[in-house]
């Protein structure tokens, strides 16, 4: 075993061809997960490759990862991804990450500072939807969320990411140093607008002066992130050290080739010139996002649902059974699609496409994965587009099922009687709607009364309950395989 630090790597592995020490740390990344180090990360090594690019990154990790930041230290922060498609693959090494800290190894101080250079100028986000403790279905701060609780009263020693980037601004603003951008890249609708209402409002409960301040000098773009990372597993990281000829890299990871990201145009302190490496530079990004957000993700959240409750551990699974193709390509092309208002892309290639995708056998990407934090996913990836349904008086039986499908694997037992491992920030909640009722109409009417997920709106209206309900029950009574397959997709 050779350690991916000291060792000389085969040819066939792309390795950065620019001289590392002139790429200055001037993008903070939030969040060193696996979805960063396998998208933006790769942008940015493609213009430092090709384009001369300057842009480096200091990486954060808040509260997980710390052993990833360590290999990172202990790697030279340089790192490997492996686009893998069904029979090809391609293996790159990447070396924009020059610095990296986690905050509760390295501190708050420390940590700050690297906020508060003055080369800072761009924030960068992927801390996952719960990350931003805000309400799903309102868009607005999560008052009550125990951290934001915390950080309102203790500025100067954050625990939410929110709060830390409060206290960076605040920083730089005492120091007299421009603030910088910040930029959202997890999967939300307007993720810019979202970023800047939790942050504002954080810091109207902080220093109402410090939110004018941010309300007046600070940027929040919009992006739509795309690219399809699979949390890695063992034989990812074997696979990984095969390509590499024997030496291992802990901090591989694998991914599809296909990568895509549409950025707002907004960045008063400068960014790099994304736009030479294939990103689209645009003034509204909502359409886009609404577009991915809606089509894909939501077919994802489907096929996660009612994929693993009908035995499918994986994406690629579920495309082998041909009702659950067919589901999808419904849900996307006939509930999703008309919701939208995207120009210039033909839905019906973008549906195939993803089709395309979902078949990529080398990914492994579970349906348990894609099935957690539910309730932080369901508002913009299936409940948008039945409220667009709800008013067109039209049909939306997949959606419905979506949604129940949900609901049945909240029950925490799947169709054998198995434990399902819920992962969700609601964990609580669920557990107790669901101890709390019993199995079927009731059940449903407990799980509508989350109204951080559901609003009033939609339990107030009685065709989608029924809707829900009479998915529910067709779920019980026939299973998820056979509700799939007795959809009527006229
Ligand atoms: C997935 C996404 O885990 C999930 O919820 O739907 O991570 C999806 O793979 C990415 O958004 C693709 O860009």
């Amino acid at each position: 075993m050779t350690l991916f630090s000291n060792s000389v790597l085969p040819a066939a592995i792309a390795q950065p061809n620019y001289d590392r020490a002139r790429l200055k740390p001037r993008i903070v990344h939030i969040g060193f997960g696996a979805f960063f180090r396998a998208h933006q990360a790769v942008y940015a090594e493609q213009l430092a490759n090709d384009h001369t690019s300057d842009w480096g990154y200091c990486v954060i990790s808040m509260h997980n990862g710390r052993q990833k930041i360590a290999d990172l230290q202990q790697q030279d922060l340089r790192y490997t991804v492996a686009e893998m498609n069904n029979a090809s693959w391609h293996g790159q090494v990447i070396g924009v990450v020059r610095q990296a800290l986690h905050l509760q190894v390295d501190g708050l101080e420390a940590v700050l500072e690297a906020m508060a250079q003055p080369e800072v100028a761009i924030v960068s986000l992927t801390i996952s939807e719960k990350g931003y403790c805000y309400q799903p279905a309102s868009g607005q701060l999560l008052s009550e969320h125990p951290d934001i609780q915390h950080d309102a009263v203790n500025p100067q020693q954050p625990r939410s990411a929110p709060g830390l980037i409060l206290a960076a601004l605040r920083l730089r603003r005492a120091r007299g140093l421009p603030p910088f951008t910040v930029m959202s890249c997890d999967n939300m609708p307007a993720n810019g607008q979202i970023t800047r209402n939790v942050l504002t409002q954080l810091a109207q409960r902080q220093d109402n002066e410090q939110a004018v301040w941010i309300a007046q000098h600070v940027a929040f773009p919009s992006t739509m992130v795309d690219r399809i990372v699979p949390a890695v597993t063992l034989d990812t990281l074997r696979y990984i050290e095969d390509l590499l000829g024997g030496a291992v890299d802990p901090l591989g990871i694998a991914c599809e080739p296909f990568r895509q990201w549409v950025i707002e145009d907004n960045f008063p302190q400068g960014r790099p010139v994304w736009e030479k490496v294939g990103a689209g530079l645009v003034s509204d990004v909502l359409p886009y996002e609404e577009m991915k957000l809606r089509m894909l993700n939501g077919s994802h959240s489907f096929l996660a649902y009612l994929g693993y409750l009908a035995g499918y551990a994986h994406i690629s699974d579920c495309m082998q059974d041909e009702h659950f193709v067919k589901a999808a390509h419904h849900l996307m092309l006939a509930e999703q699609a008309p919701t939208l208002h995207v120009c210039g892309v033909d839905l019906a290639q973008y549906a195939d496409s993803l089709l395309a995708r979902y078949r990529n056998t080398a990914l492994k990407h579970r349906t348990w994965q894609i099935a957690m934090d539910g309730t932080q996913k369901l508002p913009q990836r299936l409940l948008d587009s039945i409220r667009w349904h709800l008013t067109h008086d039209s049909n939306f039986d997949c959606l419905a099922l979506g949604i129940a499908g949900w609901m049945r694997y909240v029950g925490a037992q799947d169709e054998q009687g198995q434990t399902i491992e819920i992962c969700d920030p609601l964990r609580e909640r669920l557990a107790d709607a669901v101890n709390n009722s019993r199995e079927g109409p009731e059940r449903v009417l407990a799980l509508l009364q989350l109204d951080t997920v559901f609003g009033h709106d939609l339990p107030d209206n009685p065709r989608f309950v029924r809707a829900v309900t009479d998915a529910y029950q067709t779920l019980l009574v026939q299973g998820a395989k056979a509700s799939v397959a007795g959809l009527s997709l006229g």
